[in-house]
């Protein structure tokens, strides 16, 4: 009887991982939100000038270890940085809203200008973090770190670089990548590639492939459509540092629409066991900043979907999409199944119920989801 119920067992566990495995070939997946709680990124009350406060508007977010790499995208005071981590042990269910202690202060990263996202190698071994790519001035250096590819391995940060690194006027960024991507975004309007462009993903895959994925395209970034469009290149580790493929390459177009909106990308992430990307991508509705609605939905992109330029599959809840009531940004894995989502309310004045109470978000907070897929 015993044997025969470890038999069971086995045999069920063995349906749940190779589902997972799977998850590539699936025709749909579901998903749950298991947990939303609160992250306080920095001391309450926290200004970056006599009146305005900081907001904790976080865009990134990546697995090291048995920490998570979160970036804002937002300046912020000398005394903290922008980016910062937090144990996983913050991730687990509580009611308590955790505290972050670990802001990263090695150069570039108190400096670096809204960094939209992170990913790491497949073997876990060298790690990227992208800025947004979505302005530049022709006549000053002055936003030419919104232009920065970063590359690093050692877990401490201290050898970090810039990938095709370039200086003018004593800023160093990575700004003639910005031409590599214009090239591979062409419009009607704009044959040559459009002028303006949000990078809002990046991805490493097996075989020094890097993708990022663009959010928005057009003229300017009032005039712009939205867009789920991924650009590849390739990468080479070699003796002076990471090298990047100057010529880009749009591989795949899609538009997310979820329930009659577009929506755009967010993120994305590498779910090595079934070959697979996982995206993110998001809407916002409304003029006003402190009520305005936004949304989030994640979605599968196998291997063989994107190369055949398919439809991703939606994540479901029953029939419906699994809509996460807030704008995520940032996915990391927390186990094969279990994903974990920073979002950036930016000047919302969210809700979310902790402990059966209704809550609402401070400045110096962000919100964070977990999702799991089954
Ligand atoms: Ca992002
Ligand atoms: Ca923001």
């Amino acid at each position: 009887m015993k044997n025969l119920l470890f038999v069971i067992i086995l045999f069920l566990v063995g349906c749940k991982s190779s589902q997972f495995t799977n998850l590539g070939k699936a025709t749909s997946v579901e998903g749950r939100i298991v947990q939303t709680s609160l992250l306080n990124c920095y001391p309450e009350g926290m200004k970056i000038d006599s009146v305005n406060y900081l907001y904790a508007e976080t865009s990134a977010a990546l697995r090291m270890g048995d920490e998570i790499l979160i970036a804002i995208d937002k300046p912020t005071p000398n005394t903290v940085s922008p980016v910062f981590t937090i144990p996983l042990g913050f991730t687990k269910k509580s009611t308590t809203i955790n505290t972050v202690e670990n802001y990263v202060m090695t150069p570039p990263f108190p400096q670096v200008l809204k960094i939209e996202a992170f990913t790491k190698n497949p073997n876990d071994s060298l790690y990227f973090a992208t800025t947004s790519f979505d302005r530049i001035r022709g006549s000053s250096a002055d936003w030419d770190g919104y232009n920065s590819l970063l590359a690093w391995r050692k877990k401490d940060f201290s050898d970090v670089q810039y990938v095709a690194g370039t200086e003018r006027n004593g800023v160093t960024s990575s700004r003639d990548l910005r031409i590599s991507i214009q090239k591979t975004l062409p419009t009607t309007q704009f044959p040559q590639g459009a002028p303006y462009f949000k990078i809002e993903a990046l991805v490493a895959l097996p075989g020094n492939r890097l993708i990022f994925g663009v959010r928005e395209v057009g003229e300017s970034y009032q005039k712009f459509d939205y867009t789920f469009t991924l650009l590849e290149t390739t990468y080479t580790d070699a003796q002076n540092g990471i090298q990047i493929n100057p010529t880009f390459k749009k591989i795949y177009e899609y538009k997310p629409v979820v329930n009659g909106n577009m929506t755009a990308i967010s993120d994305l992430v590498y779910h090595a066991p079934s070959n697979s990307l996982i995206a993110s991508t998001s809407r916002e509705e409304g003029t006003d900043e402190k009520t305005k609605t936004l949304a989030s939905y994640l979605w599968i992109l196998s291997m063989n979907r994107l190369e055949r330029g398919e439809a991703p599959l939606l994540v479901k809840n029953g029939d419906q999409p699994l809509e996460i009531p807030y704008k995520g940004e940032g996915l990391c894995f927390l186990d094969e199944r279990t994903i974990f989502i920073i979002c950036d309310e930016d000047r919302k004045d969210s809700n979310i119920v902790l402990d059966g109470k209704t809550v609402i978000k401070k400045p110096n907070q962000t919100v964070f989801s977990i999702v799991q897929l089954r």
